[in-house]
């Protein structure tokens, strides 16, 4: 109760803010997207991590315009970038079921890109098992009228859970994120170089993109790309940082 009413007093006070952490091919280590992930600015604890208040947040009935405003800021983020000279930049955005079930979340994202000029492919939009699994078939109807648009569709955390195959069937997809468990011990234990081997031969036979999450070492880039996966995100080409930040690191490799 105290932390929903603290939301509903951060929402009014815009205290959320987007941090970006960013995604590389693996092959040159270029910065080809970010992941945007929401932070609390709190004005007397400080940086509120997701885990603090996202369950909180999801159960707000404020929850799905805080989703519409993540949607539109990355996109008129997207928009600054691309008018300051950076390189196209994958923006995605991690969704809340109750958006998805609001029922307006197409018409508002393809209104958000065309208020910013933000081309649909440069959007990325990631769900996870848990909202596939609650969607009745109609429920993701939204998803494949944006995956028409050419909105790029990502299956965050692929691979945790059982609804994983089934959901390659009907769900209109773009690329999978391979969970970072299966990263985490990708170089010792056999089982999960095993199961990061079978989700990349899914994805190639459904011609979905694939990207590794998790990376941290050295190693596990050189593994993961000698499996033939393309994409990866995690500490080792950096943590979730503010939009300057990401500019600056961009513009800093030559
Ligand atoms: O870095 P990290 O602690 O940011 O994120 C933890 C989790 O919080 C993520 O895995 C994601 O599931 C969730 N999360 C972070 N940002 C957002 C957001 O903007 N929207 C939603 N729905 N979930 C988010
Ligand atoms: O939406 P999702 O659950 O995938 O959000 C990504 C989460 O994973 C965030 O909490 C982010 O901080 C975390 N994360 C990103 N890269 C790494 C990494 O290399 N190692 C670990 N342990 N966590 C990571
Ligand atoms: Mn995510
Ligand atoms: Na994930």
């Amino acid at each position: 109760r105290a932390l929903h009413d603290e939301l509903t007093r951060a929402v009014q006070n815009a205290e959320l803010v987007l941090h970006y952490q960013p995604q590389v091919e693996l092959a040159s280590g270029r910065i080809i997207g970010a992941e945007a992930l929401l932070r609390w600015q709190h004005p007397a604890r400080g940086l509120l991590m997701p885990v603090a208040f996202i369950d909180a947040l999801e159960a707000h009935p404020l929850a799905t315009s805080v989703g519409q405003w993540i949607v539109e800021d990355v996109c008129r983020q997207s928009a600054l970038w691309q008018a300051a000279g950076l390189p196209p930049l994958r923006l995605a955005v991690n969704l809340f079921g109750s958006h998805l079930r609001n029922g307006t979340l197409a018409a508002e994202v393809l209104a958000s890109l065309a208020r910013h000029a933000v081309p649909p492919h440069l959007l990325e939009i990631e769900v996870t098992e848990r909202i596939a699994l609650q969607a009745d078939d109609t429920l993701l109807d939204p998803l494949r009228e944006l995956h028409r648009h050419g909105v790029s569709i990502a299956f965050d955390d692929f691979g945790t859970g059982y609804a994983s195959l089934s959901s390659l069937k009907r769900f209109p997809l773009s690329r999978l994120k391979i969970d970072r468990s299966f990263v985490r011990d990708i170089l010792t234990d056999r089982h999960d170089a095993e199961i990061v081997r079978a989700v990349l031969g899914m994805a190639q036979s459904f011609g979905l993109d694939v990207i590794a999450e998790g990376i941290e070492t050295a190693e596990q880039d050189t593994m993961l790309r000698m499996m033939g996966c393309r994409e990866g995100q995690g500490y080792r080409y950096g943590r979730a940082m503010p939009a300057d930040a990401l500019a600056a690191l961009i513009s800093s490799v030559p």
